[in-house]
């Protein structure tokens, strides 16, 4: 064993790619999940980075006392405890920018599947009610007089708005802070994004602050021709409350590529015709995955040689090396 090089931990299930570059760049060590007690003393003790494709706990962090940094493959994190971290000088990356543009196409795919039935019209061809039936009856919506609110106005929401307005399509935005660099509408407050259009992209990050936010008061202001479409985190959106609103039709149609308890999709949800499902797929093609891979792995091997890091979560920006 050549221990000059970092150890460096693979925690789930991990992208070949990365496990590819990892193991031939440092000493790997890989478990399933992140759990303390799969690693004896002797591992914890050398371990200076980790890839992470699962959730990553303070106890766990806590666990590993020379860890240096954490490697979060997806740009969202909140399934690594990153404050946390920060408290430890632990860096925390993740995978901004590379995946926007996959993201976004998908968003749009999705928005249309929904409003416009394109998978279902393609069952109905494969089943041979085309030749059988006649024409797929004319879709009750479209994209066309929408108007859109994007919720969370970031690198992907920007990628979505862009697509959007190229569509001939009104966008608003809700987000904390008003972006200066943009002419739409702003929204200081959801429900106010809500009401004021019929198509709401959710695009926000996880965690404790946008947890079930899209709540019925905001589906309500959506409107019974209201078409959701979900695409950042399954916890954005009060499932039980969607489902109510998609099955009294108090909205017209929702399109989700994520769901609170992934992969477990509600019964309730599928068993809806109104709604528009999809395995959170929206970064999912080989070139935007290895793209994510390698900047996992970019992160590990620029932290690990004491350079900085390509891509810091905020919490993390502050104690970044410096360049120089
Ligand atoms: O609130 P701001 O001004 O920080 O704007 C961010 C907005 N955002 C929120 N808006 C309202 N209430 C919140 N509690 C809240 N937290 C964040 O979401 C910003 O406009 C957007 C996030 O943009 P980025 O940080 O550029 O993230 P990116 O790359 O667009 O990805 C968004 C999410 C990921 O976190 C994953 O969960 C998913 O898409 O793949």
């Amino acid at each position: 064993m050549n221990t000059s090089r970092p150890t460096v931990l693979l925690a789930g299930k991990v992208h070949p790619r990365v496990r590819q570059r990892v193991e031939a760049e440092f000493e790997a060590i890989s478990i399933d999940a992140a759990n303390p007690a799969l690693l004896d003393e002797d591992a914890r003790a050398r371990i200076r980075g980790l890839a992470a494709a699962t959730a990553i706990s303070a106890d766990f962090i806590d666990s590993l006392p020379n860890l240096e940094v954490i490697a979060n493959f997806g740009v969202g994190y909140d399934a690594v405890d990153a404050a946390h971290a920060a408290t430890r000088q632990v860096m925390v990356t993740n995978t901004p920018d590379v995946l926007s543009e996959e993201v976004a196409d998908t968003t749009v795919g999705l928005l249309l599947n929904t409003v416009r039935e394109l998978p279902k019209a393609e069952a109905y061809l494969r089943a041979g009610k085309w030749e059988s039936n006649g024409a797929y009856p004319l879709t009750s919506l479209s994209l066309r007089g929408r108007t859109v609110g994007i919720f969370g106005l970031g690198r992907i929401g920007l990628a979505i708005a862009r697509r959007l307005e190229a569509f001939g399509l009104p966008i608003h935005y809700h987000t904390r802070n008003k972006r200066q660099d943009v002419a739409y509408p702003w929204h200081p407050r959801l429900i106010d994004l809500a009401s004021a259009v019929d198509t709401l992209v959710v695009i926000v990050p996880g965690g404790a602050a946008t947890e079930g936010v899209v709540n019925a008061e905001v589906l309500d202001a959506l409107g019974p021709q209201g078409v959701l479409i979900s695409v950042g985190r399954g916890s954005t959106i009060d499932e039980p409350a969607l489902i109510a609103a998609l099955t009294d039709r108090r909205i017209a149609a929702a399109g989700l590529d994520v769901f609170a308890h992934e992969p477990h999709v509600p019964q309730a949800l599928m068993d809806l015709p109104n709604a528009c499902l999809l395995p959170h797929v929206a970064s999912a093609s080989v070139s935007t995955r290895n793209a994510m891979a390698d900047l996992v792995v970019d992160n590990l091997e620029a932290w690990l040689a004491g350079r900085p890091a390509l891509t810091a979560v905020p919490e993390c920006a502050g104690f970044d090396r410096d360049a120089s």
